[in-house]
């Protein structure tokens, strides 16, 4: 497979692009080697520059819970285009979408649009400082939030919640203001509350977290934080961009039944065009401009193509049995791959919520984020490398949830289980 074409893109690329990606993830920095560029897709395949086809593991992060250009969702958005592609003004088709959110979400009494995931967050956090009138948020370390500045703080080396920033440009007084603690570890969380009793905002938590690759919750880990955040006063928030609308109806709030006071939500929610959302109960929402007086905006906000894409998306996943076929891939591929893993005595941890899929190429039971680096990233870069030789595109990284689709059927699915049989068959012989 030769992939000459996109190695002539990327050059062309980094030429006016700083890296030559709009989005660093892109460009397998993870596992090394140059990105592919992608000509063309449909349902649950994309083609690239030389014409080579994969299967896609990744569906864009997320976003195309339904698979690549689904007919749905091109005729809602070439219908809105017809009529004007942005108009700065309310529209209908805003609260079409709102109305359904509100249906789906537990939790979500008024929902505000805006047009990432990042702005989700960042202004979730905001409204979280104005209507507590506290200023310190509590993340959990391995936990991405989009790349606001508060959220880009790791685990200090130093005392249990001190942060250092994940990047330059971040300031001294953010990175105090934010404290981090170690997922799945709720006696760190409350030694945090108790040391600073009142002048934590909020904690925000992926429920489910997809950003160390998939990591599951403790039996008792998210109530535990709902009835920490209700001790202390603080507002819990579910950052539900990625598992919103994908792990099930109402995201990870609904299977788990624990409803926090606001959620963030991207991704699936646009159906592949730019929109996310924060949400909540309507005594915090309120706060929010032009009604109160914390303020938020977006030009694009609520933008007609968008919202007419995540319509159409939210519509066709709340026909009946959807979320058990997306389960039933989840599981085909998870127990596939575990199947093989295990045939040929490769150390590894696997687990699927729905179609949200995840393998860690390790022994240790991955809990959090030390755990999860305890993983063989080399060896994961090797497989990632021959599986796309072999036409399945997995996550260029170690540390990313996998995304199925309506459009990844059972023989799609045993086509990417046969590759990565013949593959870990091959590596494992030469290891
Ligand atoms: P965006 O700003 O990328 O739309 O959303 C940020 C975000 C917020 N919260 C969670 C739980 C997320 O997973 C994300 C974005 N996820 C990454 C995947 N690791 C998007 C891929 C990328 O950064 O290019």
């Amino acid at each position: 497979m030769t992939r000459d074409r996109s190695h002539a893109a990327f050059e062309r690329a980094k030429a006016v692009i700083p890296g030559g990606v709009n989005s660093p993830v892109r460009a397998f920095k993870g596992v090394g080697g140059s990105p592919v560029f992608v000509r063309e897709a449909a349902g649950a395949r994309f083609t690239d520059l030389d014409g080579n086809t994969y299967i896609d593991c990744v569906m864009s992060w997320g976003p195309l819970i339904l698979g690549h250009a689904d007919h749905r969702i091109i005729d809602a958005v070439v219908r809105a285009a017809a009529r004007g592609t942005s108009y700065g003004a309310p529209t209908e088709a805003e609260s079409d979408l709102a109305e359904l959110v509100i249906a789906m979400v537990p939790s979500v009494e008024k929902v505000r649009f805006c047009s990432s995931g990042t702005e989700a967050t960042m202004s979730a956090l905001r409204l979280a400082r104005g209507f507590t009138g506290r200023e310190k948020v509590v993340k959990f370390a391995g936990c991405y939030h989009g790349h606001a500045d508060a959220f880009l703080i790791s685990a200090g080396s130093g005392a249990l919640t001190m942060g250092t920033p994940d990047s330059p440009g971040i300031t001294a007084g953010t990175t105090r203001d934010t404290l981090v603690v170690p997922y799945n570890d709720l006696d760190a969380l409350r030694t945090v509350f108790e040391a600073e009793r009142t002048t934590i905002a909020c904690v925000i938590v992926e429920p489910y977290v997809g950003n160390m690759g998939l990591v599951l919750p403790k039996p008792g880990f998210l109530a535990g934080l709902r009835a920490l955040c209700t001790e202390f006063g603080a507002l819990l928030i579910f950052d539900e961009v990625m598992t919103g609308f994908r792990v099930a109806p109402g995201g990870v709030q609904e299977r788990e039944g624990v409803l926090p006071d606001m959620t963030t939500l991207g991704k699936v929610i646009g159906g592949g065009l730019p929109v996310g959302a924060f949400g909540g109960r309507a005594e915090i929402m309120e706060k929010l401009s032009p009604l109160g007086s914390i303020y938020q905006a977006g030009t694009l906000s609520g933008n007609p193509l968008a919202m007419a894409a995540g319509r159409a998306t939210l519509e066709a996943l709340r026909e009946p049995g959807i979320y058990e076929r997306l389960d039933a891939a989840g599981a085909r591929f998870t127990t596939g791959m575990h199947d093989i893993f295990a045939r040929h005595g490769v150390a590894h941890q696997h687990a699927h919520r729905g179609s949200m899929v995840g393998f860690f190429f390790t022994a240790q039971d991955v809990v959090d984020l030390a755990s999860a680096k305890t993983s063989d990233t080399v060896f994961y870069g090797k497989f990632f490398h021959e599986m796309l030789d072999r036409g399945v595109y997995l996550a260029p990284s170690q540390f990313e949830a996998g995304f199925l689709s309506l459009a990844h059927d059972d023989a799609t699915i045993d086509e990417i289980l046969a590759a990565a049989d013949d593959v870990i068959g091959a590596l494992h012989a030469l290891a």
